[in-house]
């Protein structure tokens, strides 16, 4: 599929030196398919991307609208809502004219972006049927047709919606190729628009949006996304802070026209394969709930929050002067123990749940602030402008005697210990190795999952059951935040290498030769369980999942039928080319054994002595050596 890909490259193209270069390294690919440029013929006349020089948004001033809270939808019985997508115009700042959008909703007149928030209750399955009221003949936004995408032969906007972190069947899970048009077009998966999603997993909080094939990108900036809230008897705690008091923040970053329109590059970083295909979307505007740089008035005392990152691909660091936050919960449940932290990570598909207190803040405001480097973590100036260092704002009012006590203090536990899945008892160790496919210029063009695209046959098949540890093996300058179907998993290490020596074919990484040191443990806020993690360049990221449901026994639906799952980069441009793989779960139960006991638990919590990963020995020994890492050196 690649080299196909690559032979069609005709000509040579040199970019005018304005450009800047951000990809210093990794021609990886490039050795092996350099004879598809010696034919090269001509100059590419000139186009000059716009990835790293789109038109500034019109200057906004910030914090002049209020935080919107999206419209809620309180799902409480089996009974079906329908959900559509339409095109609607919305203001998303005090002076910026009406943007078009596309956004999910009831009807058109109360379709917004972000989606309404849904809210269910723990086991009570709810029945959605997604419907696509779009009528546009072609994208709003620029839509890059050399990449493999939907393409629907009569034109129209595909979509399908996936809920990201839900444990569903895959008929109901969105599958990038179970698109459909308002026309009535459809892709090779798709079988129905109605949707059952059982809920039957710990109270947290998922997020709903488009995952079309080749054309996620488009469809989530142009602003299908929404929150889906898993609610427990237990959720939330007496303790903790509700109503009013609990906020979603649903965080993107966008760039503007001065009519509204969202700007968004039609020409890419190497035109003469993908003409407009960029590395990664990155906006120069912050918006919170569908607003830029919104204010929240609040009281001086506990609030919770639950911060979702929607972003195309921008690695948001919140922090807040003088403030930190509680981390009481990643993307699938609430942590044992509340950990505090003076920064938040949340990379794209990430959810923090946390708890802020602002009674030491009284009668003062205090800026959300972003330092999160774009691309993460290396960063490029380009991509980073001053506008992105802001938020939201909070505005606390004076303390009152009325408003001091409103919430007890953060409990030092949170929830009942687990037992945690064991790595020792692994039956698969899948090592998947990331990278990046650049041109003669250095500049990307496409990222890979070990080497394969989504049309190959599938790799992952991992039996229902079994215990599986995954290796993200990041060999890009940039870290990607990958996100895996249907299971939760917890993070075990991560551990750094020479790049520089792997690359020189002096070192191996199936030993010890080519790592920088031993593996660092998860943190205590990053051990889970999630869905979504951050592999970060020059590590092994090392994550473990049992292929069970939720409360570990078997699923309440048959894995095995259907579309099946996948798992991608959940930077959006990455995932559309073509940094998505397929997972075929196969329904033979491996027996779960493999439970630590409390004691074990106790022990990792307490700092991970000797990961468990540390000692890969027992490992290394299954481990079929791949080619093509000899390919690569
Ligand atoms: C989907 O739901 C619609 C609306 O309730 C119904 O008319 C249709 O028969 C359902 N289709 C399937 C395949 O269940
Ligand atoms: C908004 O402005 C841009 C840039 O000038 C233009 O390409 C686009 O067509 C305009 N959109 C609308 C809806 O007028
Ligand atoms: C942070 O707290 C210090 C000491 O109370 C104070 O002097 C400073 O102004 C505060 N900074 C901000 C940004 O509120
Ligand atoms: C104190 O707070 C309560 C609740 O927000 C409010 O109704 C009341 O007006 C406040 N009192 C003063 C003196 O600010
Ligand atoms: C990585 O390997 C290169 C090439 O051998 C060497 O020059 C460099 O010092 C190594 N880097 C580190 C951090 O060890
Ligand atoms: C790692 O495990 C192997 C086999 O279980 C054992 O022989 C070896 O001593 C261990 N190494 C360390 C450093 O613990
Ligand atoms: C590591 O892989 C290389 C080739 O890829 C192979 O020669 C070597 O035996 C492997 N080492 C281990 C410990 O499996
Ligand atoms: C990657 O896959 C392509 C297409 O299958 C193949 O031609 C190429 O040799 C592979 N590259 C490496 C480094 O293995
Ligand atoms: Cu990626």
């Amino acid at each position: 599929m690649l080299a196909a890909a690559l032979l069609h490259v005709r000509v040579a193209y040199s970019q005018p030196a304005m450009a800047v270069r951000r990809r210093s390294c990794c021609l990886l690919l490039l050795l092996a398919c350099s004879s598809c440029f010696q034919g090269a013929t001509g100059i590419y006349d000139a186009a000059i991307s716009q990835c790293q020089q789109l038109a500034p948004s019109p200057s906004l001033e910030k914090f002049v609208d209020k935080l919107p809270r999206p419209k809620v939808i309180r799902i409480s019985n089996a009974k079906q809502i329908t959900i559509g997508a339409f095109k609607i115009q919305q203001k998303l700042h005090r002076d910026l004219p009406p943007t078009t959008l596309y956004a999910y909703g009831t009807n058109s007149d109360t379709a917004s972006y972000p989606g309404p928030r849904i809210e269910v209750i723990q086991n009570v399955p709810s029945n959605i049927r997604w419907e696509n009221h779009i009528t546009d003949g072609k994208h709003m936004l620029a839509n890059d047709e050399s990449l493999m995408w939907a393409n629907p032969q009569s034109g129209g906007i595909p979509i399908v919606t996936h809920l990201h972190g839900a444990e569903v069947h895959s008929s109901s899970d969105g599958h990038p190729d179970a698109w459909f048009t308002a026309g009535g077009s459809h892709g090779s998966t798709y079988t129905t628009q109605n949707y059952t999603y059982p809920n039957a997993q710990p109270a947290t909080m998922l997020w709903y949006h488009d995952h079309a094939f080749g054309i996620t990108r488009l469809n989530v900036l142009a602003g299908l996304a929404g929150l889906y809230i898993i609610r427990s008897k237990e959720d939330p705690p007496a303790w903790m802070p509700t109503g009013k008091f609990e906020v979603q923040l649903v965080v993107q970053d966008k760039q503007f026209f001065f009519n509204g329109s969202i700007n968004f590059p039609n020409v890419g970083d190497s035109p003469a394969l993908h003409p407009q295909w960029c590395p990664e979307y990155f906006g120069d505007t912050v918006l919170v709930n569908g607003k830029a740089w919104p204010y929240l008035e609040v009281k001086p005392q506990m609030y919770r929050f639950r911060i979702l990152n929607a972003a195309n691909a921008r690695v948001f660091e919140l922090s807040m002067d003088n403030l930190s936050f509680t981390q009481i919960g990643t993307d699938q449940e609430l942590l044992e123990k509340p950990q505090s932290l003076k920064t938040l990570t949340i990379a794209p598909g990430e959810r923090v749940d946390c708890i802020v207190d602002f009674s030491t803040a009284a009668n003062s405001e205090v800026i959300l602030r972003n330092d999160g480097q774009a691309p993460y973590p290396e960063g490029d100036p380009a991509f980073s402008p001053e506008s992105t260092r802001s938020v939201m704002k909070f505005i606390i009012s004076k303390a009152n005697s009325s408003t001091q006590t409103q919430a007890a203090p953060v409990p030092a536990t949170l929830r009942e210990p687990q037992s945690l899945v064991s790595s020792q008892n692994a039956k698969e160790w899948r090592r998947n190795f990331m990278f990046e496919m650049d041109d003669s210029e250095g500049n990307p063009m496409s990222s890979l999952l070990s080497n394969l695209t989504w049309m190959d046959p599938v790799t992952e098949t991992p039996h229902q059951g079994a215990i599986e540890v995954w290796e993200f093996i990041n060999l890009t300058p940039d870290a990607h935040p990958m996100h895996i179907h249907l299971v939760h998993f917890r993070m075990l290490s991560q551990q750094e290498f020479n790049l520089t020596l792997w690359r020189e074919g002096a070192c191996q990484l199936n030993d010890s030769s080519c790592f920088l040191g031993a593996p660092s443990p998860a943190l205590a806020h990053q051990v889970g369980p999630k869905d979504t993690i951050l592999a970060m360049p020059n590590y092994v990221t090392r994550v473990v999942m049992q292929w069970t449901a939720h409360n570990g026994g078997a699923f309440g639906f048959d894995v095995s039928s259907g579309p099946g799952y996948l798992w991608h980069c959940h930077i959006l441009d990455h995932e559309d080319n073509d940094m998505m793989r397929p997972i075929r779960v196969v329904a033979d139960v491996v027996r779960p054994s493999a439970m630590v006991s409390m004691g074990a638990r106790r022990q990792l919590s307490a700092g991970l002595p000797g990961d468990e990963s540390a000692n890969l020995s027992h490992v290394w020994a299954r481990i079929t050596p791949e080619c093509w890492v000899s390919v690569l050196v």
